[in-house]
């Protein structure tokens, strides 16, 4: 299916509101919410690459009667398992020195998040997030300390660094001159969005971070705002590529409050990039950001700075990839 076409058939609670949201009361607003609601854009799961296991476990989770947030951890533990993932999880890529280390966060539809910043020996980084969200009166734990509690809440340790992603490490160190890479490639960092039959709406984000970075170095996937976030009222945004440059644009918020403003999803994400290529002297061509969004009524949207980026987006019982579309023409 065309993505125009796809487009139209997902907007039709867009109808409804013609008034942009920054222009109404509170009243208003939730009144439009209501609407947005009781339309027919929900369940939805979108998700950044091509990970049709991770949509459909998501899928499967909220057919079981799950809720969105539920829908997100098991769709990001699919990647978190799969070793053939390179960016996520077990199986991810190295800092420079052969540490795996591990980004994630995840945010539900009452604006409450949690995040772990460079996690160790766990896989599951992504219910970390959530236990530190849920179980703790902290938003963040970073190294050591989310290790423990991962273990503390009934994660077993186990080492991430696969054979394959040892031997990647191994063949880097020859010609690398130990130097971090930035490059347009080596991105299948996960992504996800979901909403509910009833509109609610959740969000995560998992990896490895970018390969062969520098011991310590944490990227956006965990910063909410940054790689995520979530507004029940208004949508949900997530990021994957070069994190340092997502953070410089607090991309994700920048999307939501663009969505607020009454941009569409696909306008939002248009505009997050432009933010980041149009900076005076980017060197934008050196590397990729890739955004998907989602607002209330199941619009969705995905741009990236250059071609090869995907989404894959179940809805009413089919998993479909989308090439998204690119500012370097
Ligand atoms: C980071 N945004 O650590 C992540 C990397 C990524 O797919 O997206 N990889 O900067």
């Amino acid at each position: 299916m065309k993505r125009r076409t796809f487009l139209k058939n997902t907007s039709l609670g867009s109808l409804a509101l013609g008034i942009p949201a920054a222009a109404m009361s509170c009243a208003e607003r939730s009144e439009e919410n209501k609407v947005a609601d009781a339309g027919p854009g929900g369940p939805v799961v979108l998700a950044t690459w091509n990970v049709n296991n991770a949509t459909k476990a998501a899928w499967d989770s909220l057919a079981a009667g799950s809720s969105a947030l539920d829908a997100v951890e098991a769709g990001c533990k699919i990647e978190e398992a799969d070793i053939k993932n390179s960016s996520v999880g077990k199986g991810g890529l190295p800092d420079r020195d052969g540490n795996v280390t591990l980004d994630a966060c995840i945010m539900d539809h009452t604006g409450n998040c949690g995040s772990v910043v460079y996690l160790q020996n766990i896989t599951h980084a992504i219910t970390v997030a959530r236990s530190v969200m849920e179980d703790t009166p902290h938003v963040m734990l970073a190294g050591k300390g989310a290790e423990m509690h991962a273990l503390s809440i009934g994660l077993e340790a186990e080492d991430l660094l696969t054979p394959e992603s040892k031997a990647a490490w191994e063949k880097w160190k020859e010609t690398s001159q130990y130097k971090p890479i930035i490059n347009i490639e080596n991105h299948d960092t996960i992504g996800m969005l979901v909403m509910d039959k009833d509109g609610t709406l959740a969000g995560g984000c998992t990896t490895s971070g970018l390969a062969y970075k520098m011991q310590g170095r944490v990227g956006d996937s965990p910063i909410i705002g940054s790689g995520l976030f979530v507004d029940n009222e208004v949508g949900a945004a997530v990021a994957t590529g070069l994190g340092e440059e997502v953070v410089k644009t607090v991309g994700s918020f920048l999307i939501v409050e663009l969505m607020r403003q009454g941009k569409s999803p696909q306008e939002a994400c248009e505009e997050a990039i432009r933010r980041i290529v149009e900076k005076p002297g980017s060197n934008y061509k050196d590397f990729q950001v890739g955004y998907i969004a989602m607002n209330k009524k199941g619009e969705t949207g995905y741009y990236a700075i250059h071609k090869g980026f995907w989404a894959t987006q179940y809805q009413g019982d089919e998993n479909k990839n989308f090439e998204s579309d690119f500012y370097n023409k």
